[in-house]
């Protein structure tokens, strides 16, 4: 399935049908009084949340989401049937922006959650509601309104509590790996990882649907200048948005320290406020590293980023408990599950 998190879409909402100008003709009543019924409401085009999806890709195939008009009243007072409500499925983690002003107009997160994205127009009234003392034949009704017609830009971004950040090769998707179930591809080569995955971390590891667990995206790698558009750059970096903490990766044995720098600069270039989130670092690969210089390069970056830093190997799966236990309990301590979607 192709990953696609942006979309421009055009959604139409229904018109309202016209009011009806009627009179009852009956066989001893010949000029009988308006019998014009309102037309019918228009559909609005709503957005759902599916959880079963997560990917915009739907949206690249049907790009026009049109939804239909409510039908004109007729005689005899009867109203016009209402236009069918169009309802659209996103994947969890949707914003949704009106094109032209770059406002925003939902975001949608929770599963179920909706939003009208385009309202449909009200129905008019007929001229049986127009008769009066003095004027009893009417020929006035009102015409349905139109609905709303907007060019859309939806942008997905996931919805994950940490995420994995570091320069390509770092070891992110190996880490994902060693910690969940998700099974990104993972190669010794830079920008292996083109697409965001999530994956569900279990803390005490037993998988158990009741254990406390967490989620974690791990996303392309950084590069100099990815908030200017270099590597992958921006498009993966608001995947971070709505990730409660960020757990930087640096290879142990690839200048750790400058490592770090970049990615923080390239994270604080994109939205400074990334960086108020806690953090911790895990210096990765130690397993190609002399056993005796591990504590002291652990305890040296520390020092360098004012981070705590765990060593750990991915591939290896040395040190990963107490690095999960950790951002276990930084998670708990930065608000409740619910707090993480509000961005
Ligand atoms: N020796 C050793 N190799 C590792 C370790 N973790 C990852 N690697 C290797 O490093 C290479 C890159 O790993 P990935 O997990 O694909 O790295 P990534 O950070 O996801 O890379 P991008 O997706 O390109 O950003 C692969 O060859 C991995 O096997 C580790 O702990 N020890
Ligand atoms: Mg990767």
């Amino acid at each position: 399935m192709r990953f696609i998190d942006e979309a421009r879409v055009f959604v139409r909402a229904g018109k309202g049908g016209d009011g009806a100008i009627a009179f009852l003709r009956e066989k001893y009543r010949p000029f009988g009084g308006p019998a014009g019924g309102d037309g019918g409401r228009g559909g609005s085009v709503i957005f759902e949340v599916d959880e079963g999806l997560s990917t915009l890709l739907d949206f690249k195939y049907q790009p026009r989401l049109v939804a239909r008009d409510g039908q004109p009243g007729r005689g005899k007072q009867q109203y016009g049937k209402a236009g069918a409500d169009m309802v659209v499925r996103v994947p969890p983690g949707t914003v949704i922006f009106d094109d032209e002003t770059g406002d925003t107009i939902a975001d949608l997160v929770m599963p179920g959650s909706r939003a009208v994205i385009a309202q449909a127009g009200e129905g008019g009234r007929g001229n049986m509601h127009f008769a009066t003392p003095t004027r009893r034949s009417p020929r006035i009704a009102t015409p349905g309104t139109a609905g709303v017609q907007r060019w859309v830009r939806l942008e997905l971004r996931l919805v994950a509590e940490a995420g994995l950040v570091g320069l390509p090769n770092a070891g992110k998707s190996t880490l994902l790996t060693a910690l969940s179930a998700a099974r990104p591809k993972i190669a010794p080569y830079p920008f292996t990882t083109l697409a965001p995955n999530i994956g569900r971390v279990f803390v005490s590891g037993t998988g158990h649907q009741d254990e406390e667990s967490f989620t974690v995206a791990d996303i392309p790698g950084l590069i100099e200048g990815a908030h200017r558009g270099q590597g992958l750059g921006i498009r993966f970096l608001r995947h971070l948005a709505r990730t409660r903490m960020l757990v930087f990766v640096v290879d142990a044995g690839a200048s750790p320290a400058a490592a770090f720098a970049t990615v923080r600069r390239e994270i604080g270039a994109f939205d400074p406020a990334l960086l108020l989130r806690p953090a911790l670092v895990a210096l990765n690969k130690i397993d190609l590293i002399a056993s005796k210089e591990i504590a002291g390069a652990a305890s040296e970056l520390q020092h360098d980023v004012g981070l705590r830093v765990f060593p750990i190997s991915a591939e290896r799966r040395i040190g990963l408990e107490p690095m999960v236990k950790e951002i276990a309990r930084m998670l708990s301590d930065s608000g409740g599950a619910e707090a993480e979607c509000r961005n």
